[in-house]
């Protein structure tokens, strides 16, 4: 890299509307994922495809403090947002959607899920302070998408 390269890079990074850390913007970094919160609500299967679109996914939660960090931004920004969770291949066997292994975390709400196959998609639900809600998989919701991390080289 270039000493004006360098020069350049530090200039940016200064500016705190751009992320140097490796999150696109408009996406929020936490520990190794960016994220993203959806303004407009979409079925659970298109945001899928949404966050596909983005080379993300929906947001699958894999420890505690993840989860907790997607709880706490969601109710931040307001609203109900799905994530990479259902058991739409079968009942109450709850999985993250993108490799179908059983969840390692669980932020239900005591009482849910509670709609059987009525709801098979998993939801940041407001009245619950963000906490897990099973919802009808073709409701409307805000959603998050997830990508991983990248340290990213300044040049190019
Ligand atoms: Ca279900």
């Amino acid at each position: 890299m270039s000493s004006k390269l360098v020069i350049v890079a530090f200039l940016f990074c200064g500016i705190r509307s751009i992320n140097c850390a490796g999150c696109h913007v408009g996406w929020i970094q936490y520990q190794n994922k960016c994220y993203w919160f959806s303004h407009d609500s979409r079925p659970w299967g298109e945001a899928e495809s949404i966050c596909a679109v983005f080379h993300s996914k929906l947001a699958e939660p894999r420890t505690a403090s993840e989860s907790s960090f997607l709880i706490s931004h969601s109710q931040r920004n307001g609203g109900i947002y799905w994530i990479g969770i259902s058991d739409m291949i079968e009942e109450d066997r709850w999985i993250y959607s993108s490799d179908q292994t059983v969840i390692l975390v669980n932020n239900f709400q005591p009482g849910e899920p509670n709609a059987h196959t009525a709801a098979n998609c998993v939801a940041l639900w407001p009245a619950f302070h963000g906490k897990w809600a099973d919802e009808a998989c073709g409701a409307n919701y805000r959603f998050v998408c997830e990508t991983e991390f990248e340290e990213v080289d300044v040049v190019g």
